[in-house]
């Protein structure tokens, strides 16, 4: 019979999130055990016909499980996680912790399953699952890379609410509610109003002036392509949408890939809807890839400031939760069966 599996952080939009995926893909599980921190211990929770009872996390959790889906933050990940591995349980984590660590893979399943290979669930070990929008952006961009590669990459952003949590989601809405009815905006979790505003990602600042969410952008994409040395730049914008990051890519190639040629590559590629109806004027928004597992992409078009087919434009959506996070790491889970 099939592995057995523990979530931790269960309680989180993420965790949830896994609760559904693992449902909807029918994932051969044998037993499930729900971790969260102790304050959500002891609570119950109707999931795939059985009511379970969500544990305390502790060091010991991890004994007969074969696969841990970890999404509770990077400090629970740090503590965690290489126990549960050395239980011989093999972590699929979605937190930024080992993201970057040498022997740690960082998978999509449909970009570089190949990093994960002769893993397998029980045998303990990590994999990183990327962030989500870095998964967003290289389900759409790896499929042009390989038809043609890339010499430069630029992205911007726009993140939606629930890469900040269930409670960034919870305060857009109040806030809109709110700023509708003339009160007085509650602000808790962002430090100026969210409703109707966007503002500069809210993850910390480098050195360099780029925020942390931006030089995940860019470390993560040359370590899933093995590519140190590509150019990338990317600016992350946090926007008043629920649950699905769109971004705006600029590609340089060292070559040439015309507009056809693109989205001959994004029709082949798997996990990529397009959307791309000049006369209807009609493009991936949000709301088209919220709750979806694919990403959308539209506006491929010749980057006419770049001389022939050396450059390209295009739009992609991705709902934050599900292929950005949760259903990307339930496909790594499918790939250690
Ligand atoms: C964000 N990438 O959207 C983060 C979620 N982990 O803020």
């Amino acid at each position: 019979d099939g592995p057995s599996v523990a979530i931790v952080g269960v309680t989180g939009a993420v965790g949830q999130e896994f609760l559904r995926v693992l449902k909807e893909r029918d994932f051969p599980y044998s037993r499930m055990k729900l971790l969260a921190s102790a304050r959500s211990a002891g609570s119950m929770v109707e999931w795939d016909g059985e009511t379970h009872t969500i544990e305390e996390l502790t060091d010991g959790s991890f004994g007969g499980v074969d696969i841990a889906l970890f999404s509770a933050g990077g400090s629970i990940s740090k503590k965690f996680a290489p126990l549960a591995a050395e239980a011989g349980c093999t972590v699929v984590d979605n937190s930024s912790a080992f993201r970057m660590s040498e022997g740690v893979p960082l998978v999509i399943p449909e970009v570089n399953p190949e990093a994960m290979a002769g893993m397998r669930a029980g045998r303990g070990g990590i994999v990183a699952n990327p962030n989500c929008s870095t998964i967003i952006a290289l389900m759409a961009v790896t499929p042009l890379h390989r038809a043609s590669r890339i010499k430069r990459m630029v992205v911007s952003t726009y993140q939606a609410a629930s890469g900040a949590g269930q409670a960034a989601m919870d305060e857009l809405e109040l806030q809109t509610r709110e700023a509708l009815d003339g009160r007085p905006i509650t602000q808790n979790i962002f430090p100026f109003q969210y409703a109707f505003n966007l503002f500069s990602h809210n993850s910390p600042m480098t050195g360099n002036g780029y925020n942390e969410e931006e030089m995940k952008m860019v470390k993560e994409t040359r370590k899933i392509w093995g590519e140190p040395d590509i150019a990338i730049t990317a600016t992350c914008i946090r926007v008043p949408v629920m649950r699905a990051h769109a971004e705006s890519i600029n590609l340089e190639f060292e070559d040439s890939l015309s507009e056809e040629q693109a989205l001959e590559a994004l029709a082949a590629a798997p996990g990529v809807s397009i959307i791309n109806d000049r006369e209807a004027n009609r493009f991936p928004t949000p709301l088209d890839a919220s709750n979806r597992d694919d990403v959308y992409v539209g506006r491929v078009r010749r980057d006419i400031s770049r001389p022939g087919n050396s450059g390209l434009d295009l739009f992609v959506c991705g709902d934050q939760i599900k292929k950005g996070a949760a259903l990307n790491a339930v496909q790594v889970a499918e790939l250690l069966l």
